[in-house]
Parts: structure tokens; C-alpha cells; sequence
């Protein structure tokens, strides 16, 4: 950004705001979901607070799960995850995900940005080469992750087991200790193979992860494990993996690659590179730059923190670039109290949830359940219902259709020209700092709960006014009243769906066209007097708990399915 664009943004803020990279390498389900979902919310909120956010994603297409993937179904890994991170795309926009750019690290851009960072780590001697020994599926002749490694846990000798940790006594090892191993794609017996890895030696960073940790960058609960992991002194990172692998060459080496942890980070920064060469107002030195101003802010779940609070800022110190300013983690979602689990018929693809409910109903209840503490969410389908219909249909829409009916057929939509009872609109108005400052603190649930108050304020004050009463009566003085009293029901709603709409995109669209104007958190203040509103149509379907069923059926049916891009219609 030429330094003039940058001074028309100084009035407000600039973050630049990611997500983790979703795998291309299966369909999006409503775990991923939730991340997207708290970090649509915020973006949302900063963007109706005049501040500037780029909001930025990208398909992670590296890695040795892909490649098995690509060669099961018969077709070049590239194909498929371009074809797989399209379907990603469409599925974000349906849940009104508002990404400025969706990428790939499958890119140009990414390996450019690999290449330029590794060099910079090579020339400050900061990669060490070392030989390890690592189990080797001869019969495919490849070195095998420890996820492709089964075998009897050497501790409780449970069968069956991955190579680094036994789900069933927890403790975690490494896949030479696994007893009677076998490959996971063969299932021949490993040999032990020697090979020789690049490392990032993290050593000299230590003092400045545990600076940076302190910082305010991280939650609380999280900077407190940092300290630990970071007195425990770090070891060097292995960055690179044997062929065949999908990923990129590492330079000056036979048949090594990069691993995919390492440039799937790199693909935050390649992303904006490459949305920066869509537009002409931001310059990516701008934001990436050591002393830049503008906020980078990850959102990530709590299972990649090791990732990005100690191997990400340090690669990126390395290099001579900017660190985040903040990582926001959340917890993982579970189905009606348990794990989301396709072989258990519990995880719900986001493509089947959206032929059975819509995408604000989602959004909305994870809402009410997302705080800034690192929790686990209960998606709890019973309950989901009962929230989304009491609250949503039964108190907030309510509000407006008691009001738009006499406003509709008594005063052909127009409202009055003055506000009837000022005192109690400006409580209304005034919850706009409250429920700011949870929105922008993450506290979601607490903002919804004050919305929802006001709700009821709302809906008590249109009980006691009885405008129904009113319009039996055939004066004239008794029809300003009318219509003074649904002014404040109108008004109320449009208040209420103003704080909603980073909630509820969807929902919010369709009471602007009612309202006949866009809902501004800065323009509540002035009420809406002398304007006409459009018709009332129905805004919001009630939820049908029969389509619970249904998308149970639909899952159990799903469970025994393997994913298989091609029999999805993805590719
Ligand atoms: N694909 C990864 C995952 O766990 C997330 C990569 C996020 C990007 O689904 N990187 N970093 N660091
Ligand atoms: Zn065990």
C-alpha cells in the first residue's frame, strides 16, 4: 500500500485475519465449521466498526495423507486438491463465510515465499542435518509417518494402535517402540531405515518466544503452557520429509521435501501475496513487514497451538518478518455430548447440514456457546432446536411481525415521525457498548444473552402497549398512537438485528430489505422515523425437529462411505 492508502485507513484499524488451512483432502464438517463460523462473527463486527479487515484462508494441499488419498482415487494429486479446496470455497460461502481470498499452498506464491524463507534460515546457519532412523514400508518403498504405523501400545498392549500415541491408555511414544508394527497401507512389517533430515534449529529463539508469549498474543491458559514447553528448552524442528511426498522440493538435496506444517503457515502469508496482486490499494511489505501496525490475528483450534506459538513466530523472526499480534483458540465441537466421529455415524458434513437447516442456525448456536475460554462446544440437536425457535422465531422476529402487520395495512408501511417513549429506546441503543465489547473480546454467548434480554424488554413493552386494543378503537389520536407504538416495536428490531448481523448474515439481509435500509452499528443511535417499510414476509422458518431425524438417518447412512471426491460430484 503507497503510504496515502495507508493514511485513509488511520482513522481505523487493520487486521489481517486467518483461519487454519483446511486439508484438501476430505469434505468440511461442522468441527471446521466452528472455526470459520467465531471468526466470520469478529470480522464481521470489526468490519461494521469502520475498521479494515482482510480475511484471508487457503486449501493446505501438502503431505503425505493427500498423496495416498490422490493415488487411491486415481488422479494427480494437483487435480485433486484444487478441485477439493473449490468445493471448501463454495461450502464457506454457504455458511456466509465473507473470506476476501481463498488460496492454496499448492501455489506459486507459496513455494516462492518457502524458498525465500528457507534460504534466509541457510544463511544465518540456522538448518542442521541429521541422520535418523525411521521406519520404511519396503513393498512401497517409503518412509511411513508415525499415523501410518499400527501396531500393539507398548504400554497397556492394546492392539491396533497409532504409531505416536494408544487411544486407549493415552500414553505417547514413538512408532519403533510399537510393538509387532505394521505399515498402515500394506501391512507389511517396517524395516528400520536410516535417512538423513533438515532441521530448524528454534534454539536462539528462545527468549524471544518467551517475550512474544507474554506479550498478550496468546490466552492466558495457553502462554501458561508455552512457559512450560519453553523451559523445557526447544528441540530443533524437523523440516523435511522423504519422497515420495506432495509438497516442494527442498533445494540442493535428493528426494526431500518439505514438510507440510512448514509451509502451511508460509500459505497465511502467500495468500495476501496473491490477493495483494488482485488489488491495487494494499502492499504486502505493508503488513508483513517487522514494525508493521496492522493486526494479525490467527484463529485455530487448540489441537495446532504447538504450531503456531512457537514454530511460526520463530520462522518468522528468522526470516526478518512481522510475528501475530494475537492467536485466538477454540475447542473442538462435539455431538450431542460426544465426539464427532464418522465411523460412529457423529460427524456431520456441512453440505448435509445445509439440506436439512440453514446457515444462520448454525451460526447463531454456536454463538450462544462460544466465549473466549478454550471449551469444547456441545452441539446438542434437541437443543439447537428449541434455542433457534424460542429465541430467534419466537422472540426477535416476533417483534417484528406484531409491528409490521398495523404498520403495513393502517399506514400503507410508513412510521411514524416521532418516537414515542425515547427513554426506553436509548436502553437499547446504550447495550451497543456491552455488547461491543463481548463481541470484540469473543465473548459471544454473554453478547447474545444481553441481546436476547433486550428481546424480551422488547416483546414486555408491545404486551403492555396492546396496540391490538388499539386498533379496534376508530379515532384518529388512537391511530397516531397505533402507530407510534409499532414505530418502537419496528425501531426495537432494527436495534436487535443490527447487533445480529455478524451473527446472522443471512437473516439480517433479509430485514434490510424489509426495513428498507442497511443495519450500521454506528446509525442506531438515530431512530427510523418517516421512512416506509416494505411488506412483512416471513423472515425466518421456524426449525422443524422432524428434519433432526432426518439428518440422523442421513448420517448413519454416510458412516460405512468412504470419501471419494469423485463419487461426490466434486471432481
Ligand atoms: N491443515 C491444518 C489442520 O490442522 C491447519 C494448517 C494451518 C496452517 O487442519 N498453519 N499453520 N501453522
Ligand atoms: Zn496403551
Amino acid at each position: 500500500m503507497s503510504d496515502m492508502n495507508m493514511k485513509n485507513f488511520n482513522s481505523s484499524k487493520i487486521f489481517l485475519v486467518t483461519c487454519a488451512l483446511p486439508y484438501a483432502n476430505g469434505p468440511l464438517h461442522l468441527g471446521h465449521l466452528l472455526e470459520h463460523i467465531q471468526a466470520d462473527i469478529w470480522v464481521r463486527y470489526q468490519r461494521m466498526c469502520g475498521h479494515k479487515v482482510f480475511f484471508i484462508c487457503a486449501s493446505d494441499c501438502h503431505g503425505t495423507p493427500i498423496l495416498l488419498m490422490s493415488q487411491k482415487i486415481g488422479i494427480d494429486p494437483e487435480k485433486m486438491v484444487l478441485a477439493i479446496g473449490k468445493q471448501h470455497q463454495k461450502v464457506l460461502e454457504l455458511f456466509y463465510i465473507s473470506y476476501d481470498n481463498y488460496h492454496s499452498t499448492h501455489s506459486q506464491e507459496n513455494h516462492q515465499f518457502v524458498l525465500l524463507i528457507y534460504k534466509e534460515l541457510r544463511n544465518k546457519g540456522l538448518i542442521k542435518h541429521r541422520i535418523l532412523t525411521q521406519m520404511y514400508d519396503p513393498n512401497v518403498k517409503m518412509f511411513l509417518p508415525d499415523r501410518l504405523v499400527k501396531g500393539v501400545c507398548p504400554k497397556c498392549k492394546a492392539p491396533d494402535q497409532y504409531g505416536d500415541n494408544c487411544e486407549v491408555c493415552g500414553s505417547i511414544y514413538s512408532s519403533t517402540d510399537l510393538i509387532n508394527a505394521r505399515s498402515a497401507i500394506t501391512g507389511v512389517r517396517p524395516v528400520l531405515q536410516e535417512t538423513e533430515h533438515l532441521f530448524f534449529d528454534l534454539s536462539l529463539y528462545s527468549d524471544m518466544l518467551i517475550k512474544w508469549t507474554r506479550s498478550g498474543s496468546l490466552p492466558e491458559s495457553v502462554a501458561n503452557k508455552m512457559q512450560e514447553w519453553l523451559s523445557g528448552g526447544l528441540h530443533p524442528w524437523d523440516i523435511s520429509r522423504d519422497g515420495p511426498y506432495f509438497g516442494f522440493k527442498i533445494p540442493d538435496t535428493i528426494g526431500k521435501y518439505f514438510y507440510v506444517w512448514l509451509d502451511a503457515p508460509i500459505g497465511y502469508m502467500s495468500t495476501f501475496k496473491n490477493l495483494c496482486n488482485q488489488r491495487e490499494d494494499i502492499c504486502f511489505e505493508d503488513f508483513w513487514k517487522p514494525d508493521s501496525t496492522v493486526q494479525l490475528c490467527h484463529f485455530i483450534g487448540k489441537d495446532i497451538i504447538y504450531f503456531h506459538s512457537l514454530f511460526w513466530p520463530a520462522l518468522l523472526e528468522a526470516s526478518g518478518f512481522r510475528k501475530p499480534t494475537s492467536i485466538y483458540v477454540h475447542g473442538f465441537v462435539t455431538l450431542n455430548g460426544t465426539k464427532m466421529s464418522k465411523s460412529r455415524g457423529s460427524l456431520i458434513d456441512a453440505t448435509t447440514w445445509l439440506k436439512w437447516f440453514d446457515s444462520d442456525s448454525l451460526r447463531y448456536y454456536y454463538a450462544t456457546k462460544l466465549s473466549s475460554r478454550i471449551e469444547d462446544i456441545d452441539l446438542n440437536l434437541n437443543d439447537f432446536t428449541q434455542r433457534v425457535n424460542a429465541d430467534i422465531v419466537n422472540k426477535v422476529v416476533n417483534i417484528a411481525a406484531r409491528s409490521a402487520s398495523f404498520i403495513n395495512q393502517r399506514f400503507s408501511g410508513w412510521l411514524s415521525k416521532r418516537l414515542k417513549d425515547p427513554m426506553v429506546y436509548q436502553i437499547f441503543t446504550e447495550a451497543s457498548v456491552p455488547i461491543g465489547r463481548c463481541l470484540s473480546n469473543l465473548d459471544f454467548s454473554k453478547a447474545i444473552r444481553q441481546i436476547m434480554s433486550l428481546a424480551d424488554l422488547a416483546n414486555r413493552y408491545i404486551n403492555e402497549q396492546k396496540p391490538w386494543i388499539i386498533a379496534g378503537y376508530k379515532n384518529g389520536n388512537h391511530a397516531d398512537n397505533l402507530q407510534d407504538i409499532c414505530t418502537m416495536g419496528i425501531n426495537f428490531y432494527r436495534v436487535l438485528m443490527t447487533y445480529l448481523k455478524p451473527f446472522m448474515p443471512y437473516l439480517s439481509q433479509k430485514s434490510e430489505k424489509f426495513l428498507q435500509q442497511k443495519l450500521e452499528w454506528t446509525e442506531i443511535k438515530s431512530p427510523l422515523l418517516n421512512h416506509r417499510i416494505s411488506i412483512f414476509e416471513s423472515l425466518y422458518q421456524r426449525i422443524k425437529s422432524e428434519n433432526v431425524n432426518s439428518l440422523l438417518a442421513e448420517m448413519n447412512r454416510q458412516k460405512s462411505e468412504k470419501y471419494n471426491p469423485k463419487n461426490v460430484g466434486v471432481i
